[in-house]
C-alpha cells in the first residue's frame, strides 16, 4: 500500500514539468519525458490524451453520481418511460467527434515529424545481428559492433543472482556504445542481417524495426548528455533478452574527439570499456558453460564484413 502510494506520488511527479528523467524509477507509474525532440512530442501526446480522459472520467462519474443520489427511489423517483432523446444524442455525438478531432490534430503533426529525417547532420546505420548490434558511422569509415557486456553475460551464465546494488545495469550493459553529439539531428538507418531486430531506446522516444532486406529510417536530436539505455523490441531468438543498447550522449567538442581518436585506430575505448577494435572478436566459451546447445549457438561477430 505504502508503495502504491509511492508510485501515485511519482505519477504526479512525472506528470509536472519537472520530470526529465530518462530511466525508469521504481514504481514509476507514468511514462518518461525522454531527452529528444520525438520523446517529448510522444510524451506531451500521451499527457493531453490522459489529461482528457480524465475530464471525460470525472464528468461522466460526476452525473452518475448526481443522477442516483438526486434521483432515488426513496425520494420517489419513477424510471423514465422514454427510449430517444434527439438533443442527447445529438451532444454526445458531437463533444466526442471534437474531441477526436482536437486530439487528431497535434498527433498527425508529431507523427509526421517521426519521419521527417531531412536536414540531419549525420547519419548512424544500425545493423541487427543475432545477438549484437553493428554501428556504421556512414561517411566516417567509423564502425564497430556492440554486444553484451562481458560481465553481464558472465552473471547470466553463471548462475549468480545479481541484485540491484551490486549490478545496476545487469543485461543492459554493453563492450561499445554508440556514442552521439548532443544537439544534433542524428538520422538512424537501420537494417538487420538474419532476422528481425528492432532497436529500441526509449529516452530517444521511438523504436524502429530493423528488417533484412529494408532499410527503415529515424532520428534523433538529443538534448542533454548522459547514458540511454534500450534493448532489442523484436523476439529475435534464443538471446533476444541479451542484446542490449547503450547510448552514449556527449558534446559535440568530445563527440570530434572520440570519432577522431576512432579513426586514428588507436580509441580510447568509449567509457572504460576494453579495446575498442572495429570488429570484435567472439568469445572463447565460458568454461561454466554447462549446456552444449549454448556454447554451438553463440554468434559469430567475426563472420562480419567490416564496413
Ligand atoms: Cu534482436
Amino acid at each position: 500500500m505504502l508503495r502504491f502510494g509511492a508510485g501515485l506520488g511519482m505519477l504526479g511527479l512525472s506528470a509536472s514539468a519537472s520530470a526529465q528523467s530518462a530511466d525508469p524509477v521504481e514504481w514509476q507509474l507514468n511514462m518518461g519525458r525522454g531527452v529528444t525532440t520525438l520523446s517529448n512530442h510522444a510524451y506531451d501526446a500521451h499527457m493531453m490524451a490522459l489529461w482528457i480522459c480524465v475530464g471525460i472520467g470525472v464528468v461522466v462519474f460526476a452525473a452518475m453520481a448526481y443522477a442516483i443520489f438526486a434521483f432515488r427511489k426513496s425520494k420517489g423517483a419513477v424510471a423514465a418511460t422514454f427510449t430517444h432523446n434527439t438533443t442527447a444524442e445529438v451532444i454526445w455525438t458531437i463533444i466526442p467527434v471534437l474531441l477526436l478531432i482536437g486530439m487528431s490534430w497535434p498527433a498527425t503533426t508529431k507523427l509526421i515529424a517521426m519521419y521527417d529525417t531531412r536536414d540531419s547532420e549525420m547519419t548512424v546505420k544500425v545493423t541487427g545481428y543475432q545477438w549484437m548490434w553493428k554501428y556504421d558511422y556512414l561517411g566516417e569509415d567509423v564502425a564497430f559492433t556492440s554486444r553484451l557486456a562481458r560481465d553481464s553475460d558472465r552473471i547470466r551464465q553463471s548462475g549468480e543472482r545479481p541484485s540491484a546494488e551490486s549490478d545496476p545495469h545487469y543485461l543492459l550493459e554493453v563492450d561499445n556504445m554508440l556514442v552521439l553529439p548532443v544537439d544534433t539531428k542524428v538520422r538512424f538507418v537501420i537494417t538487420a542481417d538474419d532476422v528481425i531486430h528492432s532497436w529500441w531506446v526509449p529516452a530517444l522516444g521511438w523504436k524502429q524495426d530493423a528488417i533484412p532486406g529494408i532499410v527503415n529510417e529515424a532520428w534523433a536530436d538529443i538534448q542533454e548528455p548522459g547514458i540511454y539505455r534500450g534493448q532489442c523490441a523484436e523476439l529475435c531468438g534464443k538471446d533476444h533478452g541479451f542484446m542490449p543498447i547503450v547510448v552514449k550522449a556527449v558534446s559535440k567538442a568530445e563527440y570530434r574527439q572520440w570519432l577522431a581518436a576512432q579513426k586514428a585506430g588507436a580509441a580510447p575505448a568509449p567509457a572504460g570499456a576494453p579495446a575498442a577494435a572495429p570488429v570484435e572478436p567472439a568469445p572463447a566459451p565460458e568454461p561454466t558453460e554447462a549446456a552444449p546447445a549454448t556454447a554451438q549457438t553463440d554468434p559469430q561477430p567475426a563472420a562480419i564484413p567490416a564496413g
